[in-house]
């Protein structure tokens, strides 16, 4: 893996302003769609300048599994490649888990970094499609997942009813929706069954270690039913 150059302040600075002037899917978690196109023709002036910048015949570096790409052939089985230095080098990556996983330290600006970083640690909930509530097995939106599906009155299932069975397993949640939160329950012999409610509004857990359980410990492992 080599990273050309180390960029300074200024040119981090004239990365962005010389940037794509689309800047809704530069920064967005979500973008929405671009209502708007708009096509035409350059001006004699324009043209000029935009030939002046670019030149198809400086072909850029290509860097896959620490060799250098042949150009002549496609990525080498590489599916990502990112730009990692403002002379236009790229660095190619089996899938975007690898990509993001280097991109978070490696990028060429603070922006790029933190944006990799977000994705590699966020990007399994976006798995969860709009209107459904999912219940992921491990941490992190991970594992295994049951999803169902928002009717006009809330449901109750018992995980127990699925095979295998998800009881005592979910470690992490989204409720994609923008209204009507979750109800979980654990069912206890000889105490008061203990509950918690997760939020709507595309609320998302991403451990359950992190949700205090009513006889100490976490809610991690424990649930035996959903209302949804
Ligand atoms: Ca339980």
């Amino acid at each position: 893996m080599r990273i050309r150059a180390m960029l300074t302040a200024a040119a981090v600075g004239s990365v962005v302003l010389t940037g794509i002037t689309v800047a809704p899917s530069v920064a967005a978690e979500e973008p929405g769609e671009v209502t708007g196109v708009v096509t035409g023709v350059l001006t004699p002036e324009e043209e000029e300048k935009v030939h002046a910048e670019v030149d198809p015949t400086v072909k850029v570096d290509m860097y896959y599994e620490g060799k250098k790409i042949d150009p002549a052939s496609d990525w080498n089985g590489a599916e990502v490649c990112a730009e990692v230095s403002e002379d236009g080098t790229m660095q190619c990556f089996d899938d975007s888990a690898a990509a993001n996983k280097h991109l978070a330290v490696n990028a060429p600006t603070a922006e790029a970094r933190a944006g990799a970083k977000k994705a590699l640690n966020s990007r399994k909930y976006q798995d969860c499609p709009s209107g459904w509530v999912c219940l992921w097995q491990d941490s992190n939106f991970t594992g295994r997942r049951l999803q169902w599906p928002t009717y006009d009155t809330a449901k109750t299932r018992h995980l127990d009813q699925y095979s295998p069975s998800f009881r005592d397993k979910a470690s992490s949640a989204y409720v994609n929706r923008p209204q009507r939160g979750v109800e979980m329950y654990d069912f206890r012999t000889g105490m008061p069954d203990p509950h918690m409610f997760l939020g709507a509004g595309y609320s998302r857990y991403s451990n359950f270690k992190n949700i205090d359980y009513v006889y100490g410990g976490s809610w991690n492992d424990r649930v035996d039913a959903i209302k949804f």
